[in-house]
C-alpha cells in the first residue's frame, strides 16, 4: 500500500483526505480483527494479581493489561500495514508514510475492567489528519469490541455501521440505524466524567442543569460503548467533556454511519472540549440545552 491510497481533498465540500471504499473495507476489517483479538486477550489472559499504576490522578488507572493489549494491537496493525502511523493511549507513538493513523484505546473503561464490571471495550480506528489536533482529523474506519457481551461494532466511512456478536461463534452483522429519537424530556442520556476533581466539579454543575430536563442519565464508564449505544438505540444520546481521541475515534464513526449527528459545542469539532451524539433532531435540542449551561 502506498501513500497515494489516501487522495488529497477533492472539493471544498470534502475538506478531508478521501479514502476509496476498497481501502475503507480493508481498514474496517483490520480494525475489527485487532479489536476482537485484543478484547479476547484481556479477558482470557487477565492475571490473578492485576498490576495497576496511575496516570493523571490517583483514580486514573492503567493496568498491565492495558499496556499488553496495546502492544498486541500495535503488533497486529503493523504486521498487516507497516506503513501506517499509530497513536495509542499508552504511548510509544509511531510515525507512518501512508496518510493513515491508527488511534487505539486498548481498554476503554479501564476502571470497569479493574472492578470486573462488564462495560469495557477495545477501540481501534483508522483516521486521516492529525489526531493530536482537535478539528484536524476524522475517522475513516473503526471497531469497538466489548469482550464480555461479545458485541463487535464496526463501520467505515460511506459503508454504514453494524454490530455482530463474537464469542465461541460469530453472528451475522446487524445494520445500525439511529431512530428519530424522542423529545428532550423523554431522552435517556449517557454521559461520563473526567478524572480531575476540578473538571468533575464543573461537570457536576452542568449535570445539575441537564438532569431535570431529560428522562434520566446513565453513566456506563466507557465513551466508546456510550457512542455505540447511541447507534444501537440502548440510549438516546450521549455527551461528555474531556475525551481523548482514542476514547472517541471509532465510536464517532459508528454513530455517524448509523445516521447520528456528532459534534462538539459552541461550533467546535468533537474532541476534548466536548462531544454530543444523538439522532439529528434530538442532537440539535440537546446542543441548545448544553450551550445554555456551558460557557464558551
Ligand atoms: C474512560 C472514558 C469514559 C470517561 C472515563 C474514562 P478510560 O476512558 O471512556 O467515557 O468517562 O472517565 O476517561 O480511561 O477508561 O480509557
Amino acid at each position: 500500500m502506498t501513500h497515494d491510497e489516501v487522495s488529497e481533498p477533492t472539493t471544498s465540500a470534502a475538506p478531508w483526505p478521501v479514502v476509496d471504499d476498497a481501502l475503507g473495507g480493508e481498514l474496517e476489517t483490520v480494525a475489527l480483527d485487532a479489536a476482537v483479538t485484543a478484547g479476547q486477550f484481556v479477558v482470557s489472559r487477565r492475571p490473578q494479581r492485576l498490576g495497576v499504576d496511575t496516570k493523571s490522578s490517583d483514580t486514573d488507572v492503567v493496568t498491565e493489561m492495558d499496556r499488553r493489549s496495546e502492544e498486541l494491537i500495535r503488533y497486529h496493525l503493523l504486521t498487516v500495514r507497516p506503513q501506517d502511523a499509530v497513536y495509542g493511549e499508552e504511548g510509544n507513538d509511531r510515525a507512518g508514510t501512508s496518510g493513515i493513523t491508527w488511534v487505539v484505546d486498548p481498554i476503554d473503561g479501564t476502571v470497569n475492567y479493574l472492578y470486573g464490571l462488564p462495560a469495557y471495550a477495545v477501540s481501534v480506528a483508522a483516521v486521516v489528519g492529525d489526531p493530536r489536533v482537535s478539528g484536524a482529523w476524522r475517522p475513516v474506519a473503526g471497531a469497538v469490541y466489548n469482550p464480555v457481551s461479545g458485541q463487535a461494532f464496526h463501520a467505515r466511512v460511506g459503508g454504514g455501521a453494524a454490530v455482530r456478536y463474537v464469542g465461541h461463534t460469530v453472528s451475522a452483522d446487524t445494520r445500525l440505524t439511529v431512530g428519530d429519537g424522542p423529545s428532550l424530556d423523554q431522552c435517556l442520556l449517557a454521559t461520563g466524567f473526567a478524572y480531575g476533581s476540578q473538571v468533575r466539579a464543573r461537570q457536576a454543575d452542568v449535570l445539575r442543569a441537564v438532569l431535570p430536563a431529560v428522562r434520566d442519565i446513565r453513566r456506563f464508564g466507557s465513551a466508546a460503548l456510550d457512542l455505540c449505544a447511541v447507534a444501537l438505540g440502548t440510549v438516546d444520546a450521549y455527551f461528555e467533556e474531556g475525551l481523548n481521541p482514542w476514547d472517541l475515534a471509532a465510536g464517532w464513526l459508528v454513530v455517524s454511519e448509523a445516521g447520528g449527528t456528532l459534534s462538539g459545542w459552541h461550533g467546535r469539532a468533537p474532541g476534548a472540549q466536548g462531544v454530543v451524539a444523538a439522532p439529528p433532531v434530538l442532537h440539535a435540542r440537546l446542543l441548545t440545552l448544553l450551550e445554555s449551561v456551558i460557557a464558551d
